[in-house]
């Protein structure tokens, strides 16, 4: 089985990677390659371009969407009603309002989601500006009905995150201990293994990607891997049990435990993996039978374990911060020792080779850096989660703890979020859901930088539109740069 590493030397299509490829009809695919060339139907690149970037945003919204709506499942409550009318500054509210963008139907999620996906089928929305329009409503989706929904619905269910001391990277993984690693984004199985491993002495259980991040930030469990380290979890040959939920689990991880002991389990319905056991968790019943099944499963497992010993590096790092952190950052601002406010989000793309760390360290001198996801995890090895200046707040899903210390922070100011020095820079987007929470924040009014070019050819109208046009309306824009040096600039000036 190749690993990751050599599985990126079949290099990313070059027309697929400008979305200058079409293939919502059978007609097609078409390729236009020319400036002038048009699809089969007659669409031209920006239309085309914008129907990618639509059904990208679709997919992601889905995803933190689908998250909360798993939670609401697990614990058997209902949709909550007129959710963003209760959560969204009230200025906002009317703008979108007026730009017909402001989503209203009851469980609207489903229905936008689907409208979404009937706007950019063959024959039905061809108006670049309008389909670019409805990915800033799928990111308004995305950010109340999935992240702040589902944040708000985990820290009931589990609890607010406590600032405490971490550790994180592949040296949590022990090799006197039986270890069970959780991987995913829906944390109510992990949070249940997290419980019934306390009566073991020797069980260490250890978290991957945002289900992990999760577990770090409200109960200081320590986090072996973000997304690109997800197969070294299973390569350490150390781990008896790998328990996945949802999203952001490589297909892969099936033939790399193939080569040692580890056993995949999936438990979520929507996540099967074919050739991994699947042991469905539904509500918490199914959840405490499932954890105790996985807790005999990998004590077995732990006798055939063949490597005896294994250390790598690890790092400890400061966690737990959340929206309550938003007076203090006030306060900085006022007092003029931060300059504002860097949110570093999203995924770690493997594909970006570029040299991050450095100039968020650079800027972190003058700027409060607040990080979620696979991009905390990177500035944590890095050493950088100090709790002083650079902040760990938890899952991609927490992003709406960022959203709601901009919120604060303006409500205090009694300005706008657009008048106050906040950007997110997120510059190694791999998922559709970083796209999503990227326009999510555009439609707050904050600047958001992507350091990888999501599908957009550089120069076209779509990036004009991005970059400019936005700004008429929500006073942001989308833009990127992949030069680290060349943001710093930017940011500086
Ligand atoms: O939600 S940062 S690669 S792990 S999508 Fe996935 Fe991206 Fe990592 Fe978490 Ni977020």
């Amino acid at each position: 089985m190749k690993r990751l590493n050599e599985r990126l030397e079949k290099r990313p299509c070059q027309i697929g990677l400008e979305s200058r490829c079409c293939k919502n009809c059978l007609m097609g695919p078409c390729i236009l390659i020319n400036k002038d060339d048009v699809g089969a139907c007659g669409a031209n690149a920006d239309v085309v371009s914008a129907r990618n970037i639509v059904r990208f945003t679709a997919a992601g919204a889905s995803n933190h969407t689908g998250h909360a709506e798993h939670i609401l499942q697990f614990t058997k409550k209902k949709f909550p009603e007129k959710y963003i009318d209760k959560k969204a500054p009230k200025y906002l509210l009317k703008l979108w309002k007026q730009l017909g963008i402001l989503p209203s139907v009851k469980h609207e999620h489903f229905k936008e989601i689907s409208e979404a996906f009937h706007a950019t089928s063959f024959g039905v929305n061809a108006d670049y500006q309008d389909l670019l329009k409805t990915a800033v409503k799928l990111g308004i989706i995305d950010g109340y009905l999935g992240l702040y929904l589902a944040t708000e619905l985990e820290d009931k269910l589990y609890g607010k995150p406590k600032v405490r001391e971490g550790v994180l990277d592949l040296g949590v993984i022990r090799d006197d201990k039986i270890n069970i690693a959780v991987h995913g984004h829906e944390p109510m199985f992990a949070e249940e293994i997290v419980k019934e491993a306390k009566k073991h002495k020797n069980i260490n259980v250890v978290g991957v990607c945002c289900t992990g991040a999760s577990l770090l930030a409200k109960h200081g469990v320590p986090l072996a891997a973000n997304v690109i380290l997800q197969e070294n979890v299973i390569a350490t040959g150390m781990v008896e049990i790998m328990a996945v939920d949802a999203q952001c689990v490589m297909p892969s991880l099936v033939d790399i435990c193939e080569c040692y002991h580890t056993r995949l389990i999936t438990t979520n319905s929507i996540a099967k993996i074919s050739g991994a056991t699947h042991m469905p968790v539904t509500d918490r019943e199914s959840a405490n039978i499932v954890a105790k099944k996985i807790i005999k499963l990998a004590i077995e497992n732990r006798k055939k374990r063949k490597r005896t010993s294994f250390s790598a590096k690890k790092e400890k790092v400061i966690v737990g911060f959340d929206e309550r952190i938003a007076d203090s950052l006030h306060k900085q601002l006022k007092e003029k020792k931060i300059k504002g406010i860097i949110a570093v989000i999203g995924c770690r793309n493997p594909r970006v080779t570029e040299d991050w760390i450095s100039v968020y360290r650079k800027l972190s001198k003058d700027y409060a850096i607040l990080t979620t996801g696979c991009m905390a995890f990177e500035l944590g090895k890095a050493g950088m989660l100090d709790g002083r200046r650079v902040f760990h707040v938890g899952s991609c899903i927490n992003n709406a703890r960022i959203a709601e210390i901009f919120k604060r922070i303006a409500d205090k100011e009694k300005k706008e979020i657009t008048d106050l020095p906040f950007i997110i820079s997120a510059p190694a987007p791999l998922s559709e859901k970083c796209v999503a929470i990227g326009f999510f924040f555009a439609a707050l009014g904050t600047d958001v930088h992507f350091g990888y070019p999501m599908m957009i050819k550089t120069n076209s109208n779509v990036e004009n539109f991005l970059a400019n046009v936005l700004k008429k309306h929500f006073k942001s824009r989308i833009f990127f740069e992949r030069d680290p040096k060349l943001f710093y600039k930017k940011i500086v000036e």
